[in-house]
Parts: C-alpha cells; structure tokens; sequence
C-alpha cells in the first residue's frame, strides 16, 4: 500500500480548509477551567480520539484505493464521505481547540488524553506513515502547550519501521514531553510479539512511557466471520482484535523480556479480566504438549503489564469486578470521545457504587501516575 505524498498534500489543503470551517463560530472563553468545588471529582478522561488535517487527508487517500482491509469501511465513512454531507465524527476529531472544551466544559471534565484515532499511521507505506506521525505528534504537542491544564497527548509512531518508530518515541517524550504512546493494535497484520517489534516495546520501557494499545478491525487472517454483519466494529470485532493482540503478548513469552513496561487496554480491558481464571488454566507455563513458553501465568502479566481503562463500558456491575480482579490502581477512567457521548460517560463515574477513594483513582489518580501528568 503506497501512496503518492504530492497527492496527499493536495487533499490535505482541502481537509484543513474543512476542519477550520468547522471550529469557525465556538464561543469565546471555552477554555475556562471547570469550576472547583469542595466535592467535585477530578476527571481526567485517557482515551480521547482527535485527528490532524493531514492525516485525514491521507486516509481519504487510502480510501481511493482497491485495498479491502477491513478498516476501509470505516476510513471510507468517515475520510471518504459524499460532497456536501458532514463527514461522521470528523469535525469533532479535528477540533483539539475550542469546540472540543466546550465539550468538556459542559460536563464538568478537567482533561482529555489526546490520541490520534485509529487506524493512526499504520495503513500508511512505511515512509508516510514515518512522517505522517511527525506531523500529528507535533500538533498534539501544540495543543497541550497552548492549553496545558486541559490536555495531555500520547505519541503515535510507525510500526512499519520499527527503528524510526524508536526515534520517533523519543523525540516524543524527551523533546516534546508527551505522555505515552498508543498503537492501534495490528500493523499490515503483524502483532507486537514479533522480533522486529521488540525495540519499539523496549523503547517504550526504558523511557517509562506507557503503550495503550487501541483497537482497529480484525487483521486479514480471521476478518471473513466479522465482514457480513458488521462485527468488525467497536460492536464486537475491534474488542476481540485487541484482547488476541494482550494473550499473543502474555502467552508468547514476549512479556518475560520486558517486566517494567507498561500496557493499556480500552474497553474495560477488552474483557480480558473476565477471562483470566480460564487463561490461567489453559495457557499456564508449559500447558499444551509443552508449547508454552511462557514463564508466568497470564493473570501475573496482567498485574505486570497492564492496566485498563472504562472507554464505551458504561457498565458498573463489569467496574466492580475489574476492581476486585485486576485492583482498583490498574483501573482509569475514559470517555472514548467522540465516538462516545460525554455526558453518560461522566455520569457512570460520578455514579459508580465504589469507595470515594477509589472513584478518585479511578478519575484521575491512576492517569496521573500511569501517564506522568502533574498539572
Ligand atoms: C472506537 C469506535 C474507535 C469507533 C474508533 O476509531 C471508531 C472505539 C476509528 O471504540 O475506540 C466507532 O466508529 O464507533
Ligand atoms: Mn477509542
């Protein structure tokens, strides 16, 4: 998959035009801080989508090609929409400024995570997608700069070169002081567990930065089942994709190399906590004909190597058990903005049944720990 940059740049003009269109005409003053008071709960909100105008231009670019990924039905709908009709969630995801604080002014939310949306940099040749992260990080920086009390921003990279990927990690944590980074799961098909992969989890260890690990659609090898109903979606494939991507990590060993780092899973871990007693059992140290090579059991990576986050569960009864399984210091809160409403997102915390001390490392206190934010 190759595309030509002087094309991109061309569509890129046109996408920017759009997204300032669209911030065009939000209220002065969005970016006043949501009042103090004695009981407000803190809310940092840590899986919080945007895009930049060149990275949807060059989407809409992949979307002109005859590629029959999975992603192509979403890149499509959202970077390919028919003149004259709003592109779904594309105004929101381009809006890093104002409109996006009214947003979370309204409802009473102190910090968005910021995160270049899925599938990110890696349906990109290796060269594009390079740069292509350059450009997002250093507008993500820009954003947390200018509003530095209401946003801080994970790093995107290129998979599809791991050694510029590392470079690029980097940069993006010494030099633009970014909070961690995220990947959307697969890469032309190729989980992190592979070798070429490995200093880019290195890198990501040694700079104590943590890896959230976003969902995309499922990769080639298992889309046929997902491709007629849709399933490839946030509705069921995007979790199942995600949480094959944690046991490949957890059952491969690879995790045995890299005791400190630090992953993040959405979506209430992709319900791998449900899992874990199962996972245990059946993919325990040397289980099946001795073909595991892992050293610890599944549900000693997860405490490891993993927290997760509420994004798009809504669900108190699955909060409350993730607490009890995997401890309430690995469980932080998310909205998963734009493609989730904010105001039941923030309802479901302010409401949940736990201890006032763990709603408050739910909210906040947790993110600031796993994600290095002390403002
Ligand atoms: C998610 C959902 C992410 C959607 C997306 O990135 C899209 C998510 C493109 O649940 O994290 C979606 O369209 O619902
Ligand atoms: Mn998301």
């Amino acid at each position: 998959m190759t595309i030509d940059r002087r094309e991109m740049l061309g569509a890129m003009t046109a996408v920017a035009a759009g997204a300032v269109a669209g911030v065009a005409g939000v209220a002065e003053g969005a970016t006043t801080q949501p009042k103090k008071s004695g009981t407000r709960l803190k809310k940092i909100a840590t899986e919080e989508a945007c895009s930049v105008p060149e990275v949807a231009a060059a989407l809409r670019e992949v979307a002109h090609t005859t590629w029959t990924n999975l992603d192509m039905l979403l890149v499509n709908a959202i970077y390919n929409a028919p003149a004259g009709t709003r592109a779904p969630f594309l105004p929101e995801l381009l809006d890093i400024d104002a409109g996006r604080l009214k947003v979370m002014d309204d409802n009473d939310v102190d910090m968005h995570l910021l995160s270049l949306t899925a599938p990110g940099v890696q349906m990109f040749d290796a060269d594009t997608g390079t740069a292509l992260a350059t450009v997002a990080n250093d507008a993500l920086a820009e954003a947390v700069k200018k509003h530095p009390t209401r946003y801080s921003a994970l790093a995107t990279f290129a998979p599809q070169d791991p050694k510029r990927a590392v470079k690029e990690m980097e940069r993006a944590i010494n030099s633009l002081k970014m909070n961690g980074f995220i990947i959307n799961s697969h890469t032309n098909n190729e989980y992190l567990d592979l070798p070429k992969f490995w200093p880019i989890l290195e890198a990501a260890e040694a700079l104590d930065a943590a890896l959230y690990i976003h969902p995309r659609a499922p990769s080639d090898g298992m889309a046929a089942p997902f491709r007629d109903y849709r399933l490839e979606t946030a509705a069921w494939g995007y979790g199942v994709e995600v949480a094959t991507h944690a046991v490949r990590l957890m059952l491969s060993g690879t995790l045995d190399h890299f005791p400190k780092l630090k992953i993040v899973l959405g979506h209430m871990g992709e319900a791998v906590p449900f899992w874990l007693w199962r996972l245990d059992f059946m993919g325990r140290p040397g289980f099946g004909n001795n073909m595991r090579t892992n050293k610890l059991k599944p549900s000693e990576y997860f405490r490891q190597n993993f927290v997760i986050t509420t994004s798009g569960v809504e669900d108190h009864l699955a909060l409350r058990y993730s607490i009890d399984r995997i401890g309430v210091d690995s469980v932080l809160w998310a909205i998963d903005y734009p493609y989730q409403p904010t105001t039941p997102a923030v309802k479901f915390i302010e409401s949940a049944p736990i201890p006032d001390a763990d709603k408050q490392k739910v909210a906040h206190g947790n993110a600031e720990r796993i994600f290095h934010i002390n403002v």
